[in-house]
């Protein structure tokens, strides 16, 4: 095993602290919950990474998912150049933007009209204020550990950042913008039917993540999806899907075309920008015409639609097929495999959760199926894992609670060699309880 060496890194890291909040600027990017300085990147190909020091890893982050296809592959990377050459953005319409919103409908049929935004966080903030003003209903019904973006009304036992840095539930967001915030637990549709009950005729939309993410991979249970989509209509509430991590990952049309399951509203991100910033929300034309200039709903953004994130998303979508994500299955069995085979032979206790190109490893005895579970994990011990995984030449997601994410760039030889680092580690773990 080589000695890395993190000395640049670490210097700029004392560097950025003094002018990022916290040296960084999304929260899980600090290694706070793992321990260390995290690495600065210098640049990525495929499926390695490179830190500022020289060191190269396995990346199982890959930009938290928009990655399907790799790190900066050579044909995307020409098209963003090319595009450019025209113009970055325009703030007006372009032709990119209906090609991208008819790919996206022919892919996933219930987009029967598309709003491009900017992110992930703008697509669930807009698709709730649509809810409400379709419904006339203010409250909504949202689950715990799911993570939707960090607007305000979302901001209750959040998944992702907030679930693993202890603050599920943020200071600053003021108790009358969650006050319509109701909780329940996943793969529980007992505790949906108590909220409806209690709350008749006023619930606008329950959001869920259809293959939950940000606690942790966890799929829906049988039943689950459609339990949610019979008892949405039974109360005239709406479905919204967040399918900004499953969209495009768990198939071609998301988990709605897996489940069979047809949400009035989507949101989506990640994939549907290729690795440029990107965001939408869509479904129902008759929902979807309530938002401005088309209706009442205001909504707006300088770089929406922006021309290069189009043409980005485009490509990326356009090259996804079967074989992909056969592919991509087969390599998530075998890492899934090969963890929990290297949990058991160091004796950790490991559930590996796995879904095609989507794992986590968590270090628990129980079956994880909703945040409760999820939160038995021993995160100290998942810390000990990472630090043993990057230092040869691996890297997993800075958190207990976050996805792992594999792309067509992944190799056999990749996961062999992540199998072979997570022996030691988990011996490693084991040994620093
Ligand atoms: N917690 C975010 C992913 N679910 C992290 C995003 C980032 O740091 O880029």
């Amino acid at each position: 095993m080589k000695t890395m060496r993190w000395s640049t890194s670490a210097k700029l890291f004392a560097r950025a602290q003094k002018i990022l909040p916290g040296g960084v600027d999304s929260p899980v990017r600090a290694f706070k919950a793992v321990g260390g300085d995290p690495l600065f990147i210098r640049s990525a190909k495929g499926a390695r990474l490179t830190d500022v020091d020289g060191n190269s890893y396995v990346d199982y982050v890959m930009s938290w998912g928009p990655l399907i296809h790799g790190h900066a592959p050579a044909g995307l990377v020409r098209l963003i150049a090319e595009t450019a050459k025209s113009g970055t953005s325009y703030g007006a319409p372009t032709e990119s933007e209906v090609l991208l919103g008819e790919k996206v409908r022919s892919m996933m049929p219930s987009m029967e009209r598309v709003r491009f935004v900017s992110s992930g966080t703008e697509a669930t903030m807009s698709a709730i204020r649509l809810a409400r003003a379709a419904t006339g209903r203010d409250r909504i019904v949202k689950f715990e550990g799911c993570y939707h973006g960090h607007a305000d009304p979302f901001l209750v036992k959040a998944g992702s950042g907030a679930t693993t840095l202890g603050a599920p539930t943020s200071p600053g967001v003021p108790r009358k913008a969650v006050q319509h915030t109701l909780l329940a637990s996943y793969n529980d549709l007992a505790s949906v039917e108590r909220l409806c009950d209690t709350n008749r005729h006023q619930i606008a939309a329950v959001v869920v993540e259809p293959i939950a993410g940000n606690m942790g991979v966890v799929a829906p249970a049988d039943g689950f999806l459609a339990g949610l989509r019979e008892l949405c209509d039974r109360h005239g509430m709406l479905l919204v899907f967040d399918e900004v991590i499953s969209g495009f990952r768990a198939s071609r049309g998301g988990a709605q075309q897996i489940w069979k399951i047809t949400p009035d509203l989507t949101c989506l991100g990640k994939i549907i920008g290729g690795g440029l910033p990107v965001g939408a929300y869509g479904g129902r034309a008759d929902l979807m015409e309530y938002v401005s200039p088309a209706g009442p709903v205001y909504q707006a953004g300088t770089l929406s639609g922006n021309p290069l994130a189009m043409a980005a998303g485009l490509w990326s979508i356009s090259r996804l097929s079967k074989p992909l994500y056969t592919r991509l299955a087969r390599l998530g069995r075998m890492l899934a495999t090969g963890l929990a085979e290297a949990a058991r032979e160091a004796g950790v206790p490991l559930q590996v959760n796995a879904h095609g190109s989507l794992l986590t490893p968590f270090f628990t005895s129980g079956p994880v199926r909703d945040y409760r579970t999820a939160l038995q994990s021993d995160s100290a011990q998942y810390a000990a894992f990472f630090r043993g995984m990057l230092t040869r030449g691996i890297y997993p997601p800075p958190s207990q609670f976050e996805a792992w994410f594999l792309s067509a760039a992944h190799t056999e030889a990749d996961v062999r060699k992540t199998i072979r680092a997570a022996k030691a580690a988990m011996k490693e773990a084991r040994g620093a309880e």
